[in-house]
């Protein structure tokens, strides 16, 4: 009986926590994914694309709702820690974790679904990759469909 309920209570402890996440992990980029992340807009300029103001969620704040680790616990092992965007035409880019992380940047990148306002074209969405500061626009991902989370081996 006793082990019954520290069982119960194992259960509603693991419940209670925030999801953490075992590395690897994927996330599938869709509309459940993102949705309750906030949207926010940025300005960026791309080596082909010009200015434009892009409106979406950030990258970061995705792995943030799937318990992905940020702030000061990004630090030893976890500065290993690559992020992976694979594509529809399977085409993809890295980054480190650090890289993306607040307590290390200012910079958002974006999942945009916008420019200007408007939806992205097929070709680019329905989501693009917005990477304010690349110079080359080779992280600007186009037709985004996966992010892998996946730390040091
Ligand atoms: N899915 C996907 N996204 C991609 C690429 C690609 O091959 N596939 N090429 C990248 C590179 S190298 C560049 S320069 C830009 C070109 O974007 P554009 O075709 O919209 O000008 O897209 C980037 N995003
Ligand atoms: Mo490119």
């Amino acid at each position: 009986m006793h082990n019954v309920v520290l069982a119960l209570l194992f259960i509603v402890q693991a419940a209670a926590l925030p999801s953490a996440s075992p590395l690897p992990l994927h996330i599938t980029i869709d509309a459940a994914a993102l949705q309750g992340v906030r949207v926010q807009s940025i300005d960026a300029t791309g080596e082909h694309s010009g200015s434009a103001r892009y409106t979406g969620v950030s990258l970061r704040d995705v792995l943030t709702k799937f318990g992905v680790p940020t702030g000061h616990e990004v630090s030893g092992k976890l500065m290993q820690t690559i992020v992976v965007v694979s594509a529809a035409d399977g085409y993809r880019v890295a980054f480190s974790l650090a890289e993306l992380d607040p307590s290390f940047t200012d910079r958002t990148i974006l999942i945009a679904d916008r420019r200007g306002g408007q939806l992205l074209p097929a070709r680019e969405g329905p989501y693009r990759l917005i990477v304010p500061g690349d110079k080359r626009e080779g992280r600007w991902i186009r037709q985004v469909t996966d992010v892998e989370v996946k730390g040091a081996t």
